[in-house]
């Protein structure tokens, strides 16, 4: 493998090794041992789903270990455990995104179709989705079982995974409320939800991953979490903005927040700032499937100038979690949330 300690391709190419290795060991359980049908669509699933992102979330374990053993050059073995858990992730999110691609009945992901639209899928889709869920306890117990932090970790997937699916639980019924009253959106409903369905498992486990294997006690952070769940806020107003503003070509999938009636960022914001008039329009073509609908919302967000209120908030955002970033204590810790915010302010995808 090569010298994970080099350059970000070097480290990128190492943790795609480390994912080879995973897979193989996954393929050889003796579960598909039967068919071998079956081992060539856990194969094909894995590969369609698992690497394809942005691995943002995956390889910043192995980032946020190296700058809290401060600049001390990181063992192979090191290396390969904090990019196995950083593969753990990464199997999370694709497990998470097979299943909401179906619940938002969405039609691309990555560039390529999702998953569930693929020809033979289907609904297969779902019990793809509960493998990828198993397969993290799986490799976290052939690497980790013998590490003293190894419950830690355990609880720590369990319980990102619990708040992860309440989040998503409240985006998918907050729709129900929305479509007999659009202006219970507000933006305290919105930030409830992107919390949940998107902060922890996106900003705070990598780091509490990368805080276990370096030894730490995850209940002294809380300060550290308490950033990085902010910073996840802003990561999702982000999504919410891409989903309507953002080019479908650089962020790999087509937006379908407004045919959902979802109490997106960009929904609250226009309630916010519509007059009575304005506000009709809304009530009359959020939420519907057809795309002359959806042109009419678009049109909305225009003419309420969404493009610059957003690009306001970021601005702020990105100055308020500089600030409580420079408050905290250790210099490690800061390199560390810097290097998250570095990689997601202004991002196009
Ligand atoms: C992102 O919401 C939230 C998730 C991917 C969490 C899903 C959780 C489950 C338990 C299935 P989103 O729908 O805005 O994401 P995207 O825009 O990528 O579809
Ligand atoms: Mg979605
Ligand atoms: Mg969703
Ligand atoms: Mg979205």
């Amino acid at each position: 493998m090569a010298n994970l300690n080099g350059t970000t391709s070097d480290l990128k190419s190492s943790f795609l090794g480390v994912y080879s290795v995973l897979k193989s060991e996954l393929l050889n359980d003796p579960a598909f041992d039967f068919t071998d049908d079956s081992r060539q669509w856990v194969d094909r699933m894995l590969d369609y789903n698992v690497p394809g992102g942005k691995l943002n979330r995956g390889l910043s374990v192995i980032d946020s270990y190296k700058l809290l053993k401060e600049g001390k050059e990181l063992t192979e073995d090191e290396i390969f455990l904090a990019g196995a858990l950083g593969w753990c992730i990464e199997w999370l999110q694709a497990y998470f995104l097979v299943l909401d691609d179906i619940m938002d009945n969405s039609h691309t992901r990555r560039g390529q179709p999702c998953w569930f639209k693929v020809p033979k899928v289907g609904m297969i889709a779902v019990n793809d989705g509960v493998l990828l869920r198993n397969h993290i306890p799986r490799i976290l117990k052939k690497h980790f079982r013998e590490k003293p932090y190894y419950v830690d970790l355990l609880d720590l997937f369990n319980e990102v995974e619990f708040q992860t699916a309440s989040g998503q639980m409240i985006d998918l019924i907050t729709t129900l409320e929305g479509e007999k009253d659009l202006s219970k959106y507000s933006l305290l409903l919105h930030c409830r939800i992107v919390q949940y369905k998107t902060a922890y498992y996106s900003f705070y486990l990598p780091v509490a991953c990368a805080l276990l294997m370096a030894g730490e006690n995850l209940e002294n952070h809380i300060d550290v979490k308490d950033i990085l769940v902010q910073m996840g806020i802003y990561f999702q107003v982000q999504d919410d903005y891409l989903d309507c503003f953002g080019d479908p070509e650089t962020i790999g999938k087509i937006g379908t927040d407004i045919e959902d009636f979802k109490c997106s960022w960009l929904v609250v914001k226009a309630l916010e700032r519509c007059n009575e008039e304005q506000k009709k329009v809304l009530y009359e073509h959020y939420g519907k499937a057809d795309s002359a609908d959806v042109a009419k919302v678009k049109a909305l967000y225009n003419d309420l100038d969404l493009q610059s209120v957003f690009t306001e908030y970021e601005s702020k955002s990105y100055q308020k979690l500089t600030s409580f970033i420079e408050a905290h204590p250790s210099k490690a810790v800061q390199a560390v949330l810097k290097s998250f915010l570095g990689k997601i302010y202004k991002r196009q995808k």
